[in-house]
């Protein structure tokens, strides 16, 4: 074990409060969704007891429905906005009303094979962890088109990407919350959403409060509506993954609705293919594919639905990109006009997203592109440290320090 590996578990446990971990204490002091997964599999190479712990209070936030809410805000926290409030959501513990990429299932599933026969928790999780999948299948896709609507560029966990610009651009804002803002107290502005953004997003935050939260009618009615090509992804490589759990424990209804959900959601996938062969988010409101080609393009090989062509398609633009852009994997394509560099996904490098997409080459056996993006996503944590995005020009650390999505990966994954 490195000095290294030493810091990143203290990362951890730093931004462990109990049962679930704070992405950073400063910036984002509640549990988020998908930080959680990853975050479990960091604490799965020293102490598996708290991984699953981490899940498990995850799926606490979860709703009736079967949501799990991207921020569930188990306790009390200053210093972030939107808080509880701002959401006006009744429940305990305390929720958001949008969801976040669901990658819970594949997180669970790694849990799973580390507890050497021992089926206990899965089996407690596995119910939950199904109805969430059910929520995005029917809530989020009404009409069983095989593609997922998302509500919010928050769901996507990708929040300011370019993908987002031109269906966000048809939301009227009918609020100002740039006072209301406190991510610019701990981050330099340059590197976070313009107030513009938020007074869009915080816009539909007012629309689905006045539909009472009610999930069909904000997926049918919200005037954001777009098929997230990395939720789409995510989803059905959890889909996968889960399939595979309910194989081995013997939940076989659901297994047989988890195989029909796959089927659906690969021949859907197609509809997301752009003249380039490249996928893309499909605005649902408009039936037009985003312009921009992101790091999303790349999680078709994570959910195991790119054709080896894709792959091969893949591998060449991924080295295109990264003759531009020094370390890979760039959010936005580095010869976009909207590249940029610092501004959170605009164009800084992810290591979560690098590791998803490492693990959908490596499916694919492009073993030496997956080796890359392991080194470099090392390489920027050795020279800067644990920060929650990096500047793919020179590596420069931005966002927030200490960050748990990022130490999680280096003790699962670069390090
Ligand atoms: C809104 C916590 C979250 C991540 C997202 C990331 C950022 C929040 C924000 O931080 O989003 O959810 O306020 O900027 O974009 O992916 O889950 O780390």
């Amino acid at each position: 074990m490195t000095d290294r590996d030493d810091a990143a578990r203290a990362v951890l446990r730093r931004n462990d409060r109990g049962g679930f971990t704070v992405p950073n204490g400063r910036v984002y002091p509640f549990q988020w969704n998908w930080d959680s997964a990853f975050v479990a599999l960091g604490f799965a190479t020293f102490d598996l007891d708290r991984a699953w712990r981490e899940l498990e209070t995850l799926f606490e936030g979860q709703w009736q429905d079967g949501m799990v809410p991207h921020i569930v805000f188990r306790a009390p926290a200053e210093g972030y906005y939107p808080g509880p409030e701002a959401w006006g959501i009744q429940r305990q513990p305390l929720t958001s009303g949008i969801s976040q990429p669901p990658v819970a299932a594949t997180a669970a599933r790694v849990l799973h094979d580390l507890s050497a026969g021992d089926a206990a928790r899965i089996r407690g999780l596995f119910p939950k962890l199904f109805a969430s999948h059910r929520w995005w299948h029917e809530i989020r896709d009404p009409d069983g088109t095989g593609l997922v609507t998302m509500v919010h560029p928050w769901e996507s966990g990708r929040d300011n990407s370019p993908d987002w610009d031109e269906p966000l651009s048809h939301v009227v804002p009918s609020v100002d919350v740039a006072h209301l803002r406190k991510d610019l107290g701990h981050v330099d502005a340059t590197q976070r959403p313009t107030h513009d953004f938020y007074n869009r997003v915080m816009t539909l935050v007012e629309e689905a409060k006045a539909l009472a939260w009610d999930g069909v009618s904000v997926a049918r009615t919200l005037s954001f509506r777009v098929c997230d090509l990395g939720i789409q992804s995510i989803l059905l490589r959890a889909d996968r993954d889960l399939l595979k759990l309910a194989e081995e424990l013997g939940f076989s209804t659901e297994a047989t609705a988890l195989r029909d959900w796959i089927a659906r959601s690969e021949t859907a996938m197609q509809r997301l293919r752009g003249a380039d062969g490249l996928y893309r988010s499909l605005d649902l409101r408009s039936g037009r594919l985003s312009e921009a080609v992101t790091c999303a393009a790349f999680l078709p090989l994570y959910a195991r639905t790119a054709s080896p062509e894709d792959a091969l398609a893949l591998k060449e633009y991924l080295a295109a990109t990264r003759a531009v852009a020094g370390f890979s994997v760039a959010s936005t394509d580095p010869r976009d006009r909207r590249f940029d560099a610092t501004r959170y996904w605009r164009g800084p490098v992810w290591l979560m997203m690098n590791r998803m997409i490492a693990d959908g080459l490596s499916g694919y056996g492009l073993t030496e592109e997956a080796n890359t993006l392991r080194q470099d996503s090392g390489e920027l944590v050795r020279r800067n440290g644990f920060w929650e995005y990096f500047d793919p020009r020179n590596g420069a650390g931005c966002g927030g320090p200490d960050f748990s999505w990022t130490a999680a990966m280096w003790l699962s994954w670069s390090g």
